[in-house]
């Protein structure tokens, strides 16, 4: 069976962007993959994070990862912070990759523009070696993740080959897969900006457990434009462009399915179908998200997976120590 890996950072609260472009992905893939699905929390370091909040944040997704759909029978779900062979790759991967390549990562860019350079840490710059690792230690197949992310997948695989040609067959070289519709879904108010739990209005961001009254207001009132017909055009209607990309993933049918079904409907009748589906989906995660609290089985998953991916992931650490020269 193959693998898949794939993480998300505990930064703030999850987003519906998140959902539609990784979680949903996961929980599909998970019976046909030997699936990993982990809390990138030493990822969240890259910038200051109230501890106290870090702290509550990793449990909560773990808690929203389950509620989401995620079943321990398929898949390895983990803290990243917990096997500490993850940094032991990073180094070996940050000696082997180059300041010029990392300088082109377009998040790296994004996140950085603007920052004086005495307040950008140096882990923001490195954390795509750390992504690496991440993927590399495991022998993923394929990595699920939203378009902003692809970049990063691609360095991991120039580095599992640069390191293959270098010191000998040492990791696999993993396949980004990225979601057909709702690769990336945008700001509700500001739909040229990716929907971001850090850097986003908090009208134009939905997050998984907020009231669903306030999210159903969110949709009736995102940014449109002065056209009245519904149809997909990312260039001129990028705000209903982005709802259309929202409804056709929550209902499983493509963006042309979803035009043809609100092509005599106006704005407000369309908007009140997307708020309808993004309801429905979040009063099923919060009920399930709250049986999982209650329940405490979470712990249990946790230090099961916790026993399993430290053993992968040393072999492949020792491997790769052996590999390239250091220790007795
Ligand atoms: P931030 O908003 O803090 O930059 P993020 O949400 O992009 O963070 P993660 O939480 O680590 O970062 O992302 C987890 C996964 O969710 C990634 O695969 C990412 O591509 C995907 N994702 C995040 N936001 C969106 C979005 N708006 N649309 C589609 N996919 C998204
Ligand atoms: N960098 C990713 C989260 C992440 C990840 C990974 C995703 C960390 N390690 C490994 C896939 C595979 C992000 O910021 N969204």
């Amino acid at each position: 069976m193959k693998r898949l890996l794939s993480g998300v950072k505990p930064t703030g609260e999850l987003t519906l962007g998140n959902y539609i472009g990784a979680l949903r992905q996961f929980v599909e893939m998970q019976k046909e993959y030997e699936t990993f699905v982990f809390v990138a929390d030493l990822h969240a370091l890259t910038v200051y994070n109230d501890p106290t909040e870090l702290k509550r944040r990793i449990k909560d997704i773990v808690a929203v990862y389950l509620a989401c759909g995620l079943d321990p029978k398929y898949t390895t779900l983990f803290i990243q912070s917990e096997n500490m062979y993850h940094t032991n790759l990073a180094w070996i991967l940050e000696c082997n990759s180059y300041m010029g390549e990392m300088s082109r990562m377009t998040q790296f860019k994004d996140k950085s523009k603007g920052k004086n350079n005495e307040a950008i840490s140096c882990g923001l710059f490195t954390y795509p070696d750390l992504m690496a690792a991440d993927i590399l230690i495991y022998d993923a197949d394929v990595v699920p993740v939203g378009v902003d992310q692809k970049q990063h997948v691609e360095l991991a695989r120039n580095l599992a080959e640069r390191f293959n040609n270098k010191y000998g067959e040492t990791f696999k070289v993993p396949e980004p897969i990225i979601p057909s519709s709702g690769a990336k879904i945008y700001d509700l108010q500001n739909p040229e900006k990716k929907m971001s739990k850090t850097e986003n209005s908090s009208k134009g961001c939905i997050m998984l457990l907020e009231d669903v009254e306030s999210a159903r207001k969110k949709i009736m009132s995102a940014v449109t434009d002065s056209e009245s017909k519904v149809y997909y055009d990312k260039e001129n209607k990028p705000g209903i462009s982005n709802l259309l990309a929202i409804y056709s993933s929550l209902k499983g049918i493509s963006i042309e399915e979803a035009e043809n079904k609100f092509k005599e409907s106006n704005y407000g009748e369309f908007k009140r179908c997307v708020a309808d589906e993004v309801v429905k989906l979040l009063t099923d995660i919060q009920n399930k998200y709250n049986e999982v609290l209650e329940s405490g089985f979470a712990d249990k998953i946790l230090d099961d997976s916790n026993a399993k991916v430290r053993a992968i992931a040393q072999k492949k650490v020792e491997e790769a120590f052996s590999k390239v020269g250091v220790g007795r």
